[in-house]
């Protein structure tokens, strides 16, 4: 048979679970377009910004119940933009496909539209990249793009089909029907052992999850429950084990982190590692105090021991390992009944002083913790939420309950500002019928904001709550201290007003804390069936514990001259400006 490329990658990724793609098309992707114009399966999605396709994948991937998300873009030009997703997938252990088109490999001539050495350019954000030559290659190696993206650790694959293999036809000897593959268990058992003996025998265990143990969150909870150990999580992974449950503490435990967590963690002598790397937002740049008897449970072997030494390491997916660690754990006869309740009264005391601290504060701007507990009150068990990243990020983390896995995606190791609009958009396309938010910065709205226009056309039901303090929080604070003074971090007056009416979306705004209840409700009811952007006028004077933290823990950390100097210099800046 003969058969065209773009055929060929619409039957391979029709067999793949690939709702949606995202993109804007080029000459090398039209014909591609035009098989997926046809498909009954695939939709196609237009964006505004290939960094907005990235994105939208990148939601649908955390959040689309074992979907991965897809990009069709043009070579080049399309791939540099779409390079802040594609490495925010990379480094946050995501599964991503990348289809691009390539320049044609039929021609003599050179200087061609988008010509660039794309696998040069990629090299550092993905887990590999393939050009395809001919059509017969097309679905074998979209199949093995597809397997090398979700198995290990996730990440983002790229696959540059050249536009004559695209648009002509060639011989095809077969066509490869796809095979999924299972997780492979794992052979631990001695690890295994070691690990159940360690939590058996501390004084006070601790654990510690991360995305990577997102899917067993309720085995999480049973070992919780019988070592009677609190449970804190990191920034990416705050939906793997649910805020409600009496042992969770928060994210981190450092002193960076909320008091529940500090506290629990204080005296620590064993640490369970799930699904985490030890990364720097979570441990409070590396302050954590980690036990040396650290069991450590990871996909990737280049995580385990890389920033804390471990006692037992084991290498695994944790949907395999955790069980069967679980059933270790209820077979050693444990009863911490007493210290499990202690421990929980201790978490709750220090969560409600931490809610007292929060509420007393009062602006006449809206309060962030007043906020996020109306807006948990008025939302479902299974919203999801998209978060992008800065001050409100932390608030975020700190002040509102994420109750469900997957329900809560923010950048992180890579920590690319823009996400927020954009995945909102890929995790309602894969979850139309649950709700879908944004706690979004202003100065990250301003990035990609204009994606909501494809909210707008899609009839998307978002609330894009837009953190309006005219500034860039995170690291305006970070300047206050030892700079005193605010370089570039000021942002210019922007009326949101505008691009709700530019996009077509609703508008509210909620100016105080008297108009948050209403306004988190008619922002709701709006976004049954249409996109909302609503205006927040937060109130920042009070920092997050975590901002507090790591600004302290890093000067702490800078060498005795340079910390001097630092201090001299803004008090200086203080006592003359
Ligand atoms: C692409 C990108 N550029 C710059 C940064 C550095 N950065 C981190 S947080 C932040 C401030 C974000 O401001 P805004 O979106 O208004 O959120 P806020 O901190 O005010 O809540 C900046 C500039 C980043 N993380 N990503
Ligand atoms: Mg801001």
């Amino acid at each position: 048979m003969r058969k065209s490329g773009a055929w060929l990658a619409r039957y391979a990724l029709e067999q793949l679970p690939v709702s949606h793609t995202f993109g804007i098309p080029g000459v090398h992707t039209t014909e591609l377009y035009d098989e997926l114009s046809q498909s009954s399966k695939i939709r196609p999605i237009l964006v505004t910004h290939e960094a907005c396709a990235a994105f939208a994948a990148d939601a649908m991937s955390r959040t689309g119940g074992g979907r991965i998300g897809c990009l069709v873009i043009v070579p080049a030009a399309g791939v540099t933009h779409a390079m802040s997703g594609i490495g925010e997938c990379f480094l946050d252990g995501i599964p991503l496909l990348v289809i691009t088109g390539g320049v044609r490999t039929d021609v003599e001539f050179g200087c061609q539209l988008h010509q660039l050495d794309q696998m040069r350019l990629v090299d550092a954000v993905v887990k590999r990249a393939w050009i395809v030559k001919e059509q017969r290659d097309v679905v074998p190696i979209i199949f093995e793009a597809y397997r090398t993206a979700v198995s290990g650790v996730p990440g983002p694959v790229l696959v540059e089909i050249p536009v004559n293999v695209q648009l002509f036809q060639a011989p095809v000897e077969e066509l490869p029907v796809f095979a999924p593959s299972t997780p492979a268990p794992v052979s631990a058992y001695r690890e295994l052992d070691e690990a159940a003996a360690l939590l058996r025998d501390a004084r006070s265990p601790g654990i510690f999850v991360g995305w990577g143990a997102v899917d067993v969150g309720d085995a999480i909870g049973r070992i919780a429950e019988i070592l009677g150990a609190p449970v804190s999580t990191t920034l990416q992974g705050l939906s793997a084990f649910p805020g409600n449950h009496p042992l969770h503490t928060g994210m981190g435990f450092s002193r960076a982190a909320v008091p529940a967590a500090a506290n629990a963690f204080r005296d620590c002598d064993c640490l369970l590692a799930v699904g985490v790397s030890f990364a720097e937002i979570p441990t409070g740049s590396f302050s954590a105090g980690v036990p040396p008897n650290l069991i450590h449970i990871d996909i990737s072997p280049q995580a385990i021991g890389r920033n804390f030494p471990v006692k037992v390491g084991i290498c695994g997916d944790s949907r395999v390992v955790v069980p069967d660690l679980l059933a270790r754990i209820e077979a050693a006869g444990i009863d911490r009944s007493e210290q499990r309740r202690r421990m929980e009264a201790r978490i709750a005391a220090d969560k409600e002083a931490y809610r007292a601290e929060w509420m007393a504060y009062r602006t006449d701007r809206v309060n962030p913790a007043l906020f996020f507990e109306e807006l948990r009150r008025q939302l479902a068990d299974d919203a999801i939420a998209t978060v992008d990243d800065g001050n409100h990020t932390y608030l975020a983390a700190e002040l509102f309950e994420v109750r469900q896995p997957r329900t809560f995606s923010s950048p992180t190791d890579f920590n690319c500002m823009g996400y927020a609009v954009p995945a909102a958009i890929g995790a309602k396309l894969a979850n139309s019928s649950r709700q879908v938010f944004s706690i979004v910065g202003d100065g990250a709205f301003l990035m990609t904001g204009l994606e909501v226009v494809t909210a707008a056309t899609l009839q998307l039901g978002i609330a894009f709550f837009v953190f309006d303090d005219g500034e860039l929080s995170q690291i305006a604070q970070g300047q206050e201290i030892p700079y005193n003074r605010k370089t570039c971090t000021v942002l210019g007056n922007i009326r949101l007003s505008g691009i709700a009416e530019a996009t077509g979306a609703r508008y509210l705004a909620i100016d105080n804390d008297s108009g948050v209840s209403a306004g988190i409700r008619e922002a709701l009811a709006i976004a049954q069936d249409q996109p909302v952007i609503v205006d927040v006028r937060i109130d920042y004077s009070k920092r997050t514990r975590f901002t507090q933290g790591v600004v302290e823990t890093v000067l702490k950390r800078f060498p005795l001259r340079d910390r001097a100097r630092f201090i001299a210099r803004a008090l200086l800046r203080k006592v003359t400006e």
